[in-house]
This record gives structure tokens, C-alpha cells and sequence, in this order.
């Protein structure tokens, strides 16, 4: 059997980040002005009024304090509620591309590698900047890659979904040295305006490099045990941009073209769901959930972790079974549990094992078996 491994992670984290406190209070404003502008149909009852966020409910219902995001200032303008990112030409590397620069190079230098020795690149995100051509072609240009790329988009699960698809081309012999880039820029598909949404997401880009274990020099290697990938369908968590939008007879409420979900459903849903998940694959590789050591999960909602892992192991695991980085992250989409491997995973010993699990939208599940085999 081909043995394939991960030898190397890279994060770029954004310079700005925004405070639970100061998000509330650009929401607060915001929303008193909404009110004020439409108080006549308020008063008539065609219009609820808003109701204004609370900024205790933010870390008790989700664990998050913060977020960083790619542009502090638009996003905390109330009268703007998102980011102002630049216009480029077209003789400019894109932002999404940008973004993933400083996270490839910290991967390939773990890995030992210089871009030219990558001959795949797979862009996996929840959102991708533009439909053609691909970010991940144009990555490939600049860092000066050779062989193949392409985007995916699997939403939260991005990242997992996008190492398998590496996994399998190493296996088969078409890739010989896979980035898999999760570039998320959640801020520019949220929505600041309502509360429920508004505190959920935050940016960052991840890089894993992956390789047959045979060719690989890094001093730190993490075997590929296995992939499982799962997915079924449901309108949970929905967002209906696209270039349909323009042509529709009926347009659609601008709050459909950004993010949006059924919180509560997807929570009772997803979590028997995800930890089913992980015991199947567990069962697979003939491994006792005992014998894992680490669970770096998706990073949505603190709660929804303990209970994830609480469903594999029996108990309720302490941070350093299943670490958190979405107090200061937020939900980072695809990138979330890969930059929970990237901060917390040098002190295990050789011969221990962990799983990354992703889980999100579609609704889809993936989890990734890894064991620590050099470092
Ligand atoms: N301040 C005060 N009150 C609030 C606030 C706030 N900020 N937000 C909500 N409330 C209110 C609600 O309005 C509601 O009031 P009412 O009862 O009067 O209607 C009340 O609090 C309770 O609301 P909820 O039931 O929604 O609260 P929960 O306790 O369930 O917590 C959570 C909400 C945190 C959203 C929780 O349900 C949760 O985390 N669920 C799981 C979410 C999840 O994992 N989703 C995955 C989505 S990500 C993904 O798959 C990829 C998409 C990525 C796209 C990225 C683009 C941006």
C-alpha cells in the first residue's frame, strides 16, 4: 500500500481582529438607526423591529471572543457592515491568492520543499473569489508550481474533502507534491446585519502539504491512515450567491445571497451525525477511540465539539484531547480544524494517532485518521 503523509502546514492569520465588544456595539448602532428609519412600518406591524445584539450571549452560545478579519475597518462601520477590499486589475495577484502566499511558504519549509517540486495544488473554500480562472491556477503562476490545480468547494469541510482528493492522487500516482490551501475569507459573505449571524466568522488561510512517505525529507512526518468522507443533503445552512442571482424573474432578498442557517437544527443535527461519523472510521482502521489521542475538530461552536467528542469517547474531553482555537478564530470555515492541527500537535510522542474532522454545510463530514511517525 502506498503510504502517503503530511509534512508540513502553513497559516496566514490577518493583522486586524475584532472584538466580541466591538462588534456589538457597531451592530448596536447599526440596528438602532434600521429601527429608526423604519419605525412608521414598525408601528403599523408589517416590520419587526431588530432586536439589538448582546455581547454575553456571543461566548456563552458559541465560545468565541474574537475574530480576525481581513479588513477591520468596513466591517465595524455601521453604516457599511463588511469589509473594503481593493479592486484589482486583472494584472494583480487576487486577494484570495495573496492571502495564501505567507501559509505556502511556511508549509513548504516544513516540508523541506521549494514550490517547484509541487505538481498539484488544490484551492478548497466555502467561497471562491470568482468562478474562472481558477484561484488555485493562479497560484500555481506565481509560486511558479508545476503539474495541475484546481478550486473545490465542499463549504466547511473544504479542507478534508480536499486531502482526501489529494490522498487518492498520491495513491494513484497522478500528483507527486499536493498543496491542499483553504484561503477564507468569511467576512465578505457574512452578515453583519443581524445578530444571530454577525459574530460567527472570522478569516485565515491554512496550507498541508501532502506526499508519498517515500519521498519525504521533512523532520516531521504525520502518516495518512485514512479518509472518510460523508454527505447529506440539507437547507440548514444555505446561500444562494451565484451568477443565477441577475437573470431570476423573482430577485432574491439580499439576505439569501449571503450566509445564513437554521442554528439550532443544524447543531441537533450535525452532532450524532459527526460523531457516528468518527467511530465508523475508527472501527474501519480497527482503532479503539482510547487509542486516539487528539480530535482537532471544526471549529464552530465550543459546545458542539464537547458534545461531538463526548459522542466518540463517552466523556466530555479536556482541551488538550480536542484543543480550541475558535475563541480567537471564530469559525474559519474549512480552515478551523486544520489550524487547530497546525498549533497543537508537536508535543505528541511518535506512534500516536489523532483525527481532523470537519463537518458543515451540504451537510457534509470528513475526517482525516493521521499517526505521528517522525519529529
Ligand atoms: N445577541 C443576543 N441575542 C442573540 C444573538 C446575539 N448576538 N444571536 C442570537 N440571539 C438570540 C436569537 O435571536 C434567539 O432569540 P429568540 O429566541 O427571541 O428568537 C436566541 O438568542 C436564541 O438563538 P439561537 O437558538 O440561534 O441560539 P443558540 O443557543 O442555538 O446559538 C448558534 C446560536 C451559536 C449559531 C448555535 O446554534 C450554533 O453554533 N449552531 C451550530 C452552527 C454551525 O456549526 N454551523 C456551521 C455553519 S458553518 C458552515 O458550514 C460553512 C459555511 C461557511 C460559510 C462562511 C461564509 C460566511
Amino acid at each position: 500500500m502506498v503510504e502517503t503523509v503530511i509534512t508540513g502546514t502553513g497559516l496566514f492569520t490577518p493583522e486586524d481582529s475584532i472584538s466580541n465588544a466591538e462588534l456589538v456595539r457597531s451592530l448596536t448602532e447599526a440596528t438602532e438607526t434600521w429601527n429608526a428609519e423604519h419605525a412608521s412600518q414598525i408601528e403599523e406591524g408589517t416590520l419587526l423591529a431588530r432586536q439589538p445584539p448582546v455581547e454575553e450571549f456571543i461566548f456563552k452560545a458559541s465560545g468565541i471572543k474574537s475574530r480576525f478579519v481581513m479588513n477591520k475597518e468596513g466591517v465595524l462601520d455601521p453604516t457599511r457592515l463588511r469589509p473594503i477590499l481593493e479592486t484589482r486589475s486583472e494584472d494583480q495577484l487576487s486577494i484570495q491568492a495573496e492571502m495564501t502566499l505567507p501559509a505556502i511558504q511556511e508549509a513548504l519549509t516544513q516540508a523541506g520543499h521549494n514550490p517547484e517540486d509541487v505538481d498539484a495544488i488544490i484551492v478548497g473554500a466555502s467561497n471562491i473569489q470568482r468562478a474562472y480562472p481558477a484561484v488555485a491556477i493562479e497560484i500555481q503562476e506565481a509560486i511558479g508550481a508545476g503539474g495541475w490545480a484546481y478550486d473545490m468547494n465542499v463549504a466547511c469541510s473544504s479542507a478534508t474533502f480536499s486531502i482526501q482528493a489529494a490522498v487518492d492522487a498520491l495513491k494513484s500516482g497522478s500528483a507527486n507534491c499536493v498543496l491542499v490551501i483553504n484561503p477564507e475569507i468569511t467576512s465578505a459573505h457574512n452578515n453583519f446585519e443581524l445578530r444571530d449571524f454577525h459574530f460567527i466568522f472570522g478569516d485565515a488561510c491554512t496550507v498541508t502539504v501532502l506526499e508519498r512517505a517515500i519521498d519525504a525529507v521533512a523532520s516531521e512526518q504525520w502518516a495518512v491512515l485514512g479518509t472518510k468522507l460523508a454527505t447529506k443533503f440539507s437547507n440548514n445552512i444555505r446561500n444562494d450567491f451565484g451568477f443565477i442571482n441577475s437573470s431570476e424573474i423573482d430577485q432574491r432578498d439580499p439576505h439569501e445571497i449571503v450566509f445564513r442557517q437554521s442554528g439550532q437544527r443544524v447543531f441537533k443535527e450535525v452532532c450524532p451525525m459527526v460523531s457516528a461519523h468518527i467511530r465508523d472510521h475508527l472501527q474501519t482502521l480497527e482503532l479503539e477511540p482510547a487509542e486516539i489521542r487528539r480530535f482537532w475538530l471544526h471549529q464552530a461552536n465550543l459546545k458542539m465539539n464537547q458534545l461531538i467528542a463526548k459522542g466518540v469517547l463517552g466523556r466530555v474531553p479536556d482541551t488538550t484531547e480536542a484543543p480550541v482555537i475558535l475563541d480567537t478564530y471564530a469559525n474559519t470555515s474549512s480552515a478551523g480544524s486544520i489550524i487547530a492541527f497546525h498549533k497543537n500537535r508537536t508535543d505528541l510522542d511518535l506512534g500516536e494517532k489523532g483525527v481532523i474532522c470537519s463537518f458543515g454545510a451540504g451537510y457534509s463530514v470528513g475526517s482525516i485518521v493521521v499517526e505521528k511517525t517522525t519529529g
